[in-house]
């Protein structure tokens, strides 16, 4: 098998990019030293958290001038997400640490007075020339995470030789990718981007994207789609062991996952592996799976939700996100694990981004208990320190409370369409730990700002009272969410058709929006939701072959 190498030079979650290298009939070989960068003809540099951790941990590792040597020699070389920030002089983000410094300019932060930022989602690669940039084509969407990036300024980089292609988020329109000679970086994650990634890391392998690169873009290839960031369709997994002790996708009703019949047994509604496959090949822009109920009979090291995630990656090209049990623990041969620690293993087998629970919940707790004090050790704190804020989702189980005047209670309330049982008018909502078992005196407004400043990257807003419903998304209280945020927000709880999709984008600010019983109940497929969407004019990404 012909191969290409990869820079190890920080924990990262590069299983994705192993498993998409794979896929397009390559075999890594990993550079563990700035020796071994000279065995290198094709390089890979791929990039996880901050511009200043990762760039120092290169130049102290001494890796910086091995890099350089491989690009002056005129070897292939592409760079990834903070692989194309290192090729920058500077970033904002970490003003006192040098780039490699071979584009001369310094990147700066998304505003988030207009919308949320990280900039998650799929996006456009749009060419400044309509010309070819190693397969990428303007019809197509990208996966994008990140906060910083390089604003488009035209001809700017393309005086200095440059190839450049564009997305657009709100206002701003920033680089996607550039390449030159033997240079390819991307902003967005191929290893991501479906079809459309995985084109383009093959034509890089290959060698023919360098062979094709500025040459005009024609017919077919140069036709353009609706453009900018396109309405996110997530497909959750709920996960656990049934009484017979296999693991499946089950779906409660306002988190009572067991059957109504007599027997009470767990609603089993598939294989979690083959559903998320499914939902992929549905066009699913990502997929979460949360470990409803905890798998701790068994070793850490041997978690099943590890092999779910093993097995998925390597077929399924989106973002997957894994949540329960992400916490400070003890394994069960007595050892102190740490949530980082926790996080790590499912990194590694696959996961793009964890969400966490109960944790946030408790942290933010002890958080406002100690005057707004950030402790630095919390699970958000630890695992987006080492992964960046956007690997670091906090799951909200919140229950509404109503309440018939605003002074009854301390907490933020909103006046509501849905009266109460006992005609009240306002209601807040309750955060609640363990899958909604314990109610905390701690509303949702409280928790979001609180995990905000601690690092968290999105927020994955379910909601107990429409669990299950079908009735549609509490739009009240996803309004309120995104008022009180500027880190994007997960609407979840309620879907049962593609109608509701469609309210929840039209009536809030929502950056996402998340089914899982319609889809899990075969009564909608994710494709038809997409249609829907599109019907009624909104952007969004089709599943490509
Ligand atoms: O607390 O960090 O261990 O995480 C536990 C995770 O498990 C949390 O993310 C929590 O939301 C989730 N969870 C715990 N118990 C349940 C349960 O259902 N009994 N599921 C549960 C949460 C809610 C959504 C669901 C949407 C959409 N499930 O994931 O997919 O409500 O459903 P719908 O479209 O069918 O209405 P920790």
């Amino acid at each position: 098998m012909p191969t290409v190498h990869l820079l190890d030079y920080v924990a990262g979650n590069v299983r994705s990019l192993v498993n998409a290298i794979e896929k397009c009939g390559y075999e890594v070989e990993w550079i563990r030293s700035p020796e071994e960068v000279a065995n290198a003809e094709k390089l890979i540099l791929p990039g996880v958290g901050h511009f200043g951790h990762c760039l120092s941990q290169l130049a102290g590792a001494n890796y910086l001038p091995a890099i350089r040597a491989h690009i002056s020699s005129g070897k292939p070389f592409m760079g990834i997400c903070v692989g194309l920030q290192a090729l920058f002089r500077s970033s904002s983000e970490d003003p006192d640490v040098e780039g490699l410094g071979l584009i001369p300019f310094t990147l700066d932060k998304f505003s988030d007075s207009d919308k949320a930022v990280p900039h998650i989602g799929w996006n456009n690669a749009l060419s400044t020339k309509m010309s070819h940039l190693y397969d990428v084509s303007p019809s197509s969407k990208y996966y994008y995470v990140h906060s910083y990036k390089f604003p488009y300024e035209k001809d700017k980089l393309e005086g200095l030789g440059w190839n450049v292609v564009t997305g657009t988020y709100g206002e701003e329109t920033f680089v996607g990718a550039v390449a030159k000679d033997n240079i390819l970086a991307t902003q967005f994650h191929p290893e991501k981007s479906g079809a459309a990634g995985l084109r383009m890391i093959k034509s890089f392998l290959t060698g023919e994207g360098m062979e094709s690169l500025g040459k005009p873009l024609k017919g077919e290839a140069a036709s353009t789609g609706l453009q900018g960031l396109t309405r996110r369709v997530i497909a959750c997994l709920d996960v656990r062991t049934n009484d017979q002790g296999d693991l499946v996708v089950t779906k409660g009703d306002q988190y009572d996952v067991r059957e109504k019949s007599d027997d009470r047994g767990v609603r089993n509604l598939g294989k979690p592996i083959e559903m998320a496959e499914r939902y992929y090949l549905q066009g699913a822009d990502e997929v979460a799976f949360l470990n409803i109920t905890s798998f701790r009979d068994c070793p850490l090291a041997d978690l099943p939700m590890l092999e779910i995630l093993r097995s998925t990656s390597r077929t399924v090209f989106v973002p997957l996100t894994i949540g329960g049990g992400i916490r400070d623990t003890v394994d069960t041969d007595g050892t102190k694990v740490s949530a980082l620690e926790i996080a790590t293993m499912y990194f590694k087998s696959g996961a793009d981004k964890v969400s966490i629970g109960s944790d946030a919940v408790i942290a933010a707790e002890d958080y406002y208990a100690e005057g707004k004090k950030l402790f630095g050790n919390t699970a958000i704190e630890q695992i987006s320190k080492a992964y960046g804020n956007q690997a670091v989702v906090v799951s909200v189980d919140p229950k509404r409370v109503y309440v018939p005047k605003t002074d009854a209670t301390r907490h933020n309330v909103i006046p509501t369409k849905f009266p109460g049982p006992n005609g009240e008018g306002l209601c807040w909502y309750a955060c609640t730990i363990k899958g909604g078992r314990e109610t905390r005196d701690m509303d949702v407004v409280e928790l979001v700002q609180a995990v905000e400043a601690m690092g968290a990257g999105e927020i994955l807003l379910n909601c107990i009272d429409k669990d299950g419903t079908n009735s549609g998304f509490d739009l009240e209280l996803i309004t309120q969410v995104k008022s009180s945020t500027s880190i994007p927000v997960i609407a979840s709880s309620g879907a049962g058709n593609p109608g509701h999709f469609e309210e929840v984008f039209d009536k809030t600010t929502t950056d996402a929006a998340l089914g899982a019983g319609m889809f899990h109940r075969g009564e909608y497929t994710v494709q038809q939701v997409k249609d829907y969407l599109a019907k009624e004019g909104l952007v969004v990404r089709q599943f490509e072959r």
